[in-house]
């Protein structure tokens, strides 16, 4: 008898429905092979996948706290090479708040150290699981419980940090950034980071419906729209060099704002800030236009 493929994460977990982060992690799980071990930081995805006493993990998987992900994963590098296995990959995973904000110093010792690691950041543009804080990923405009919209207030008013020159700072081989708009592109980027022997980081933009204040149908039209705007351009880092974009030649965006009127995060922004928010957009045009 012929069985189904093995999954290695299953379904009857308890995210949201129509959750974008779950879109991604399930490609990310395409491009890995049953020899590969997982540590997962605190935050919806080890929230929703590993309510006691049950597992939706086909792999094995660790939770850590929220900000020693990284470390973790190092650790379970380390006892892999003193048993002399080569083989296993390791992966850790995280929100953008374990990755931008809490996690940061332990992440990047661990890539200072040139562990052949893969980390895979899912970025909600928010601390999703606590109820929508802001986190160093929040775009500028954009209504969170700690940055509320209001008579007097848009939304948060700071610049998203720029986490994968971060990255590339740490001189990784592989750095990488996708939407879950696009689930053949994380699998297969998830593939080319494991085959470099470095560090490797991949950014996945991951809509959250209730953070997004979007329809439980619409997490990957967003990631779809925010690769289209040019606000969250696939991108593919080898040694440095950009060697993939989704800004080729004859790329046209769309304005910004068809993807920031459909949200309600994004609800009390004006004319100006409009214009603002496109000039990022631009920006990206011209900073990564291959
Ligand atoms: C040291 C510490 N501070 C705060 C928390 C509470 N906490 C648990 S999950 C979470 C939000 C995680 O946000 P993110 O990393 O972006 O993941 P997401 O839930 O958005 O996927 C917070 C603040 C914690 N577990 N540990
Ligand atoms: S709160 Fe957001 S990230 Fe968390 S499970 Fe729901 S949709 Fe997904
Ligand atoms: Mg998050």
């Amino acid at each position: 008898m012929n069985r189904p493929p093995k999954k290695f994460l299953s379904p009857g977990h308890n995210a949201c429905a129509g959750c974008g982060q779950l879109v991604a992690v399930q490609a990310v799980m395409r491009g890995l092979d049953e020899d590969t071990i997982i540590a997962n930081a605190t935050g919806c995805l080890e929230v929703t996948t590993t309510a006691y006493p049950q597992s939706a993990w086909g792999l094995p998987w660790i939770h850590s706290l929220f900000e020693n992900a990284a470390s973790v994963a190092s650790g379970i590098k380390a006892a892999l090479k003193q048993k002399k296995d080569g083989k296993t990959k390791v992966l850790v995973q995280g929100g953008d708040g374990g990755t931008y904000d809490i996690g940061l110093g332990l992440i990047s010792g661990m890539w200072e150290r040139g562990e052949n690691i893969l980390y895979v950041c899912y970025d909600t543009e928010a601390y999703s699981n606590t109820g929508i804080q802001a986190s160093g990923a929040t775009p500028y405009g954009a209504s969170t419980t700690t940055t509320p919209k209001g008579s007097e207030s848009i939304g948060s008013t700071q610049a998203k940090k720029d986490m994968l020159a971060i990255a590339l700072a740490h001189g990784l081989k592989y750095a990488a950034q996708s939407t879950a708009g696009y689930p053949d592109d994380i699998t297969n980027k998830v593939k080319r980071a494991l085959d470099v022997d470095g560090p490797s980081y991949l950014q996945i933009l991951s809509p959250c419906i209730p953070g997004w204040q979007i329809n439980n149908d619409e997490a990957v039209f967003m990631g779809k729209l925010a690769v289209e705007t040019a606000l969250y351009p696939l991108l593919e880092y080898k040694d440095g060099i950009l060697n993939a974009s989704s800004i080729t030649g004859s790329f046209r965006a769309k304005p910004v704002a068809e993807y920031l009127k459909k949200q309600g995060r994004f609800k009390n922004l004006s004319e100006e800030d409009l214009k603002h928010i496109q000039s990022l957009a631009d920006a990206n045009l011209k900073r990564y236009r291959l």
